[in-house]
């Protein structure tokens, strides 16, 4: 008796599989082919919105501070100031304590209005507080206050940047202050980039 009960179940359980495999054979197998695309970074499809309609806009005059020579003091680990106006917000400038002072050689005379610091706009970058002055000088040696030091907050839903501006000013160098950074990973004052308009 459990001999005939044994192979029941065996049937039971085999009728499915053999009825599977017949069907198996009957889908027919068809293969689109699409080519990959030149992707080396993670992007944002076109349908999504775009995290930069809500950043701090940025003058779209020339920055004069790009790639000019740059002065600092002592800096953190590898993150010297050359990073600071290399035009890529993925590398950055970090003092070694406060008070930080970076001076800009604009390698001639503008009419200056703004300064922008920059850090990475990755949410990575938690909000932080960063107290920075401006100053201003023709000659490198005696600076005018254009912007009293003042408390500016970072944040990456506005981009991670802060826009600094004051009354049209001729300037050939720019020193840029920092007295306070609020981030608790840092004892310095950090900036991706620095940008003069
Ligand atoms: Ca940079």
């Amino acid at each position: 008796m459990k001999r005939i009960i044994c192979l029941i179940c065996a049937a039971v359980l085999l009728l499915p599989c053999l009825a599977l495999g017949e069907e198996a054979e009957e889908i027919e197998t068809i293969v689109t082919i699409v080519s990959a695309p030149e992707q080396t970074k993670a992007e944002r499809p076109p349908c999504f919105p775009d995290p930069a309609d809500d950043y701090i806009p940025l003058p779209e005059t020339e920055n004069f501070a790009l790639n000019k020579p740059v002065k600092a003091g002592a800096h953190t680990d590898v993150y010297v100031e050359k990073n600071v106006n290399d035009g890529k917000t993925d590398t950055y400038w970090e003092s070694k304590g406060f008070p930080a002072e970076i001076v800009f050689d604009l390698q001639g005379s503008f009419a200056v209005s703004t300064v922008a610091v920059c850090l990475n706009p990755s949410s990575i970058w938690e909000p932080r507080i960063q107290e920075i002055a401006v100053q201003v000088s023709q000659d490198g040696e005696t600076f005018t206050e254009v912007a009293a030091a003042e408390k500016y907050p970072f944040d990456a839903a506005t981009g991670n940047r802060v826009r600094i501006d004051f009354k049209a000013v001729q300037a050939a160098y720019v020193k840029v202050i920092f007295t306070l950074n609020t981030s608790s990973r840092t004892g310095g004052a950090q900036a991706a980039e620095i940008c003069v308009y």
